[in-house]
């Protein structure tokens, strides 16, 4: 076994208080850390459990010009409204701060200070695009474009949503402002640069270490080694915006800090507010500059570049200077993505939940355990409304609930509420009690590998075999014939309660709560020590409170009324978008571009690509192949025997390795949703359109 560190510093990634968290963040980063730390701190180990709002960048900015109000009136709403939800979902955050605190401002600050002092950041001048209508430069998502890699035409000024690929934003094809939709002009700027490329090798050997020592998921590997391959790039670390904070270097005072330079910061800086908070203002060294602290960082896995990559070299750049020496990752347990119903959250589209919403009308324990068993660990996986009753009612309530209320119902009607003694032990006894003495060292290690849809489906095995005990002992016929025989099933079955109310204790935390106040114990199951649930603690003669109702069942009413809501969402009043018309071309500009008639005859997803089909089609006597960007809308097996407008004279190209010979049409609206254009009737496949 390994040994174990000293203390244990727990990170979730800094959600933007830009908008209401839904399931998907949950499924992502908070609940899998939150289940980590709650097993750590039963097992008695030194946790630090740190989160807070990122409440700088354009994703901010952008919904305060929506919404005409100020950026600190949108971070205002969403971090209170954020900080009550993790509360009510049982996140149990040691302390969850902001980043539009001073006391974090001055913390991003220093980092940036001292790397411009040691000579680490470099200047440069560059072309940046700046909007002439809006009299800004467009930093980040304020501009949107082609891909130069992948030609998807949404991707930011920073990053491509579609390959992943980091931009700059003067690579990007076709630039339009966010705001005014107008295509901006070049300009030149002077911005400071975190030379990245310069840790390349230190970050390999890093990786290389920890994944070594603490077992790195596969699919965080590799995107570290995407990165890797690609070669690191200086990366500029200000931005031309005044929301932010304040580059600490003269001539810079219209200039803030890139949102990530100071988000990764926003843990350190959490810790340190936790520490002032609890009167101790320097306990948060003890975490972060601790010889002796294992540090985990929660992430969803479009965050990973941010903590395997930046956050790591900037923490080297730090330690560098042989002062204080700041503790790096000692793992990154990304999740990948939560789909809902089958699709993708999307805040655009309305498509979703809002956890709040959803804690109106369920509990969030039955929540917690249904996100556990799907947790998105190695892949993309799904949450359905169904699946979602299902799992409350035919595992939460009828395994695990029936278990526990069986016992105590019988113990109540039996015993008069009091823990009969066990007498001496049989053969099932014997075999129930292996399985509890087992289950800690089980679980556990499936805790400490981060593998926590694999540890949530063996405590519930330890029910399932719970059930099976309650069963085969048949203590509804012994009550009658043999008391004694009767008294040690229900001894027994009342130890495996209490052992539960520990081990789900991560999962169901509100539950495991409710079992061990019936139990009549004091304090919390945690405090009890994980370990103690392998043993048999409760006296005979203890006496039990009254049961109650530990799971309410969904009805099917319920889940049915919200599935309506869903699929007729309120219309929100939004304005039409204002198109804005390109210069005018020539009829024989037009028919440069050769339209065609198309009939597919098979459709693929591109490996590894979410947003890419494989398409076959045929165009009169030719078949070829077109890749496109419209997974997320259409499934391969609906395109099959579709008629379609294709461009069949453009430039061969690659996207991601595969050859794509032609282009679709479709029509997408502001939203984000889109239609391909498709031709009705019987005219043959080839057929030009004019
Ligand atoms: N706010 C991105 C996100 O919410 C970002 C994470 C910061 S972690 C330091 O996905
Ligand atoms: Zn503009």
């Amino acid at each position: 076994m390994k040994s174990q560190p000293q203390r244990i510093l727990v990170t979730a990634a800094l959600p933007y208080a830009n908008g209401p968290l839904h399931l998907g963040h949950l499924a992502g980063a908070y609940l899998p850390a939150d289940m980590y730390v709650r097993y750590q701190r039963a097992q008695k180990r030194d946790v630090l459990f740190i989160c807070g709002s990122d409440e700088h960048g354009v994703a901010i900015t952008v919904t305060a010009e929506k919404e005409k109000i100020t950026p600190q009136a949108v971070v205002d709403r969403y971090h209170a409204m954020n900080k009550e939800a993790f509360k009510n979902v049982g996140i149990s955050f040691d302390n969850y701060s902001r980043t539009s605190l001073p006391l974090h401002h001055k913390t991003a600050q220093e980092f940036f200070a001292e790397f411009h002092r040691r000579g680490i950041l470099r200047e440069k001048q560059e072309l940046q695009l700046y909007c002439e209508k809006d009299k800004m430069f467009l930093a980040d998502r304020y501009v949107e474009g082609t891909c130069p890699s992948c030609k998807y035409t949404q991707a930011r000024g920073d990053q491509c949503e579609n390959c992943g690929t980091w931009l700059n934003q003067a690579e990007l094809i076709d630039p339009k402002c966010k705001l005014c939709g107008t295509t901006p002009i070049v300009r030149t700027t002077s911005h400071w640069y975190f030379p990245l490329g310069d840790f390349q090798t230190r970050l390999e050997a890093y990786i290389k270490e920890r994944s070594a020592r603490d077992g790195w998921k596969e699919n965080v590997l590799r995107y570290c080694e995407s990165w890797f391959k690609e070669g690191l790039k200086d990366r500029a670390v200000t931005r031309d915006l005044s929301w932010g904070v304040p580059v600490p270097v003269p001539g810079y005072e219209s200039k803030v800090l890139y949102v990530w330079f100071d988000a990764v910061l926003g843990y350190i800086s959490s810790a340190k507010e936790w520490a002032a908070g609890i009167g101790k203002p320097d306990k948060w060294k003890e975490y972060w500059l601790g010889t002796d602290t294992k540090y985990v960082a929660f992430i969803g896995k479009d965050n990973v570049v941010f903590h395997c990559i930046v956050f790591p070299s900037m923490l080297m750049a730090w330690n560098d200077a042989g002062r204080e020496q700041y503790v790096l990752p000692e793992n990154v347990p990304a999740n990948e993505f939560l789909n809902f119903e089958g699709q993708k959250f999307s805040k655009s589209r309305g498509w979703g939940i809002d956890l709040q919403d959803f804690l109106k009308h369920f509990s969030a324990d039955s929540l917690r355990y249904t996100l556990a068993i799907n947790l998105p660990e190695s892949r993309d996986s799904d949450f359905y409304l169904k699946d979602f009753q299902a799992r409350t009612n035919n595992e939460l309530a009828d395994i695990f609930g029936n278990f526990v209320n069986r016992t105590l119902a019988f113990t109540e009607k039996t015993f008069n509420g009091v823990v009969p003694s066990s007498g001496s032990i049989g053969p099932l006894e014997k075999e129930m009690i292996a399985v509890l003495a087992d289950a800690p060292t089980k679980i556990g290690d499936l805790y400490d590998r981060y593998k926590f849809r694999e540890a949530v489906i063996e405590s519930m095995n330890v029910a399932r075999a719970a059930n099976k005990y309650f069963n085969d002992g048949q203590p509804w016929k012994t009550s009658k014939s043999n008391l004694e025989q009767c008294a040690m099933t229900l001894n027994t079955c009342l130890q495996v309660v209490r052992s539960l109310a520990i081990l789900m204790e991560p999962v169901v935390p509100v539950m495991a709560q409710k079992i061990w106040a019936t139990l009549n114990l004091e304090g919390t199951p945690s405090a009890a020590g994980w370990e103690s649930a392998g043993e048999l603690k409760l006296q005979a003669g203890h006496s039990l409170k009254k049961a109650e109702i530990l799971v309410t069942k969904i009805e099917d009413k319920q889940i049915e009324d919200i599935i309506e809501a869903l699929n007729n969402p309120a219309a929100p009043e939004q304005p039409k978008p204002a198109i804005e018309a390109k210069p005018k071309i020539s009829i024989d500009d037009f028919k440069k571009v050769e339209l065609r008639l198309a009939l597919v005859i098979s459709a693929e997803r591109v490996p590894k690509s979410e947003k890419l089909l494989k398409i076959q089609v045929e165009i009169g006597s030719e078949r070829r192949q077109i890749v496109a960007g419209i997974a997320q809308h259409y499934k391969p097996e609906d395109l099959v025997g579709k008629r379609i407008a294709v461009v069949s004279n453009l430039q061969p190209a690659k996207l991601m390795g595969q050859e794509s010979n032609g282009m679709l049409l479709a029509a997408s609206d502001s939203t984000g949703k889109l239609e391909l254009l498709t031709v009705n009737g019987d005219l043959e496949s080839g057929s030009l359109i004019k």
